[in-house]
């Protein structure tokens, strides 16, 4: 089952057909005690609504902070220690490549986050500036893994590279953040052949393209979420970027106008068109 946050309200898609979901906040779907069983109740109760190909997709978030994971995969390592080794960083990803405790880091909140559509943004300060498509974990106040949503992860990596203590300025500003199409709701992990893939569009035609699959990520979702909750709370729950394992040659840098598309097969496909901010 899916779960559509539009600008009519809420949807479940259940093998092809989508029923309005209108009695409880987004936050109280998230964070609700059986949200699969729920959601069989809906489906199971009521007629198929008529109007969800009328509706605008909008963020799949309400009150969630997002936070991010870095260096999950052996390309990200290698893309980090490239860019900062001028500023003599590139020992600090090797390091937490491999360390136990994983590289977090707070990414948006919810009024930073691009829905499916809209655009995502490049800083009017960056000179290279790149998606990061990435597995997304939805998760709930009590820790629980509830489903999955695709990301893209907007980064300055100029900024990133001149000094490892300017992450928060590369990665969190207006419209950093892209989340969507829909929540996978699934009490069971993706497989680990899960495929993601990464179009990037100028002018109508391919710019870049690159694919990548969860059996690469070094960590695994749960290792995450146990390190992101411990002395930490979300009372409506969180998303939790899994990392980037797709990186676009060290020459390219997104332009207004690109059209950014990922797609995580069981999920969907985000896509966003880029604006330069301001
Ligand atoms: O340490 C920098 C962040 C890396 C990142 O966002 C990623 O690996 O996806
Ligand atoms: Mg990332």
């Amino acid at each position: 089952m899916k779960l559509y946050r539009t600008n009519k309200g809420q949807y479940v898609e259940a093998e092809g057909l989508y029923y309005s979901v209108s009695d409880l906040s987004w936050d109280a779907l998230l964070n609700h005690d059986d949200l699969h069983g729920y959601l069989e109740t809906v489906v199971g109760n009521n007629n198929p609504a008529k109007d969800f190909a009328e509706t605008k997709l909008e963020a799949p978030i309400q009150s969630q902070e997002v936070w991010a994971a870095g260096v999950t995969y052996y390309r990200s390592r290698s893309a980090r220690i490239e860019e900062s080794k001028d500023a003599g960083g590139g020992d600090f990803y090797d390091r937490v490549y491999s360390a136990e405790r994983p590289e977090l880091f707070f990414k948006a909140t919810p009024n930073r986050v691009a829905g499916p559509g809209s655009p995502v943004h490049i800083r009017k300060d960056a000179s290279w500036s790149v998606p990061e498509p990435e597995l997304t974990l939805v998760i709930n106040s009590r820790a629980q893994i509830i489903g999955y949503t695709v990301g893209n992860d907007m980064s300055s990596r100029d900024i990133e590279g001149e000094n490892p203590l300017y992450l928060p300025q590369a990665k969190v500003y207006n419209r950093s953040c892209a989340l969507g199409p829909a929540i996978l709701i699934s009490r069971d992990p993706l497989p680990a052949s899960t495929p993601i893939s990464l179009e990037i569009f100028r002018g109508g035609k391919p710019a870049f393209s690159g694919a990548t699959t969860l059996a690469e990520m070094k960590r695994t979702p749960s290792v995450l979420v146990e390190y992101l909750f411990r002395d930490n709370s979300f009372p409506s729950g969180c998303f939790l970027m899994t990392g980037t394992g797709i990186v676009p040659p060290d020459a390219f840098t997104l332009e207004s106008g690109d059209r950014v598309r990922i797609t995580i097969d069981p999920i969907g496909t985000l896509e966003n068109i880029v604006a330069k901010a301001g």
